[in-house]
């Protein structure tokens, strides 16, 4: 099994590619999407700033992922992924959220990067339940896995003990299901 459970602060993390908490804009916000911003420098916003525009304001559609260099970061890569806004669980929001890692995931492997973090999308100010937005994590990255070489090493990163449980919940709940 090669997913982790880590908790800390993601910019730290040496690993090829970081994914992103991010808005449609791309153009930088709080949470980690700042922590990552502060962390890479100007030239990430600058970066994001030139990734074209599929309608007025949004560069990235929720569901989907953009690919970034990290600049000053110790991971090469940003990958930036947008997560749905919760609102009751009825508007494609787990879709939506399964979409952020499944598309993740391709990219990694299509720019054959062995090593990726993800923070828990939509879990902070986008409201996604703990425990509902930790078993998608776990069941997408889990299913990649299954099926994929690439990358070979998928680290889901908690800021805080309450998501560092939720991931070991969900994960011990998955795996005889996989085993
Ligand atoms: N490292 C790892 N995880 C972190 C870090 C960090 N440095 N900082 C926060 N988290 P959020 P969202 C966790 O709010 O809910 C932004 O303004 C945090 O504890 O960053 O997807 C964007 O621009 C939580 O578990 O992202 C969007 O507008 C998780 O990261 C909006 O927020 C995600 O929390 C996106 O909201």
């Amino acid at each position: 099994m090669n997913i982790e459970v880590w908790q800390g602060d993601i910019t730290t993390l040496a690993v090829d590619v970081i994914v992103n908490a991010a808005n449609e804009t791309l153009l930088g916000g709080g949470g980690v999407d700042g922590a990552i911003h502060r962390a890479a420098g100007p030239q990430l916003l600058e970066a994001c700033a030139r990734l074209p525009e599929v309608r007025p304001g949004v560069r990235c559609p929720t569901g989907e992922v953009r690919a970034t260099p990290g600049f000053r970061l110790p991971a090469q890569h940003v990958f930036h992924a947008v997560g749905p806004v919760w609102r009751d669980g009825t508007h494609h929001e787990p879709e939506l959220l399964a979409n952020c890692y499944w598309q993740s995931l391709r990219l990694a492997e299509q720019m054959d990067l062995h090593s990726i973090a993800f923070p828990a999308i939509s879990c902070g100010i986008y409201g996604y339940p703990l425990q509902l937005a930790a078993r998608v994590a776990v069941s997408e990255t889990l299913a990649w896995e299954k099926s994929h070489k690439v990358p070979r090493r998928i680290v889901l990163v908690a800021f805080n003990e309450a998501m560092y449980k939720a991931y070991q919940q969900q994960l011990a709940q998955a795996l005889p299901q996989v085993a």
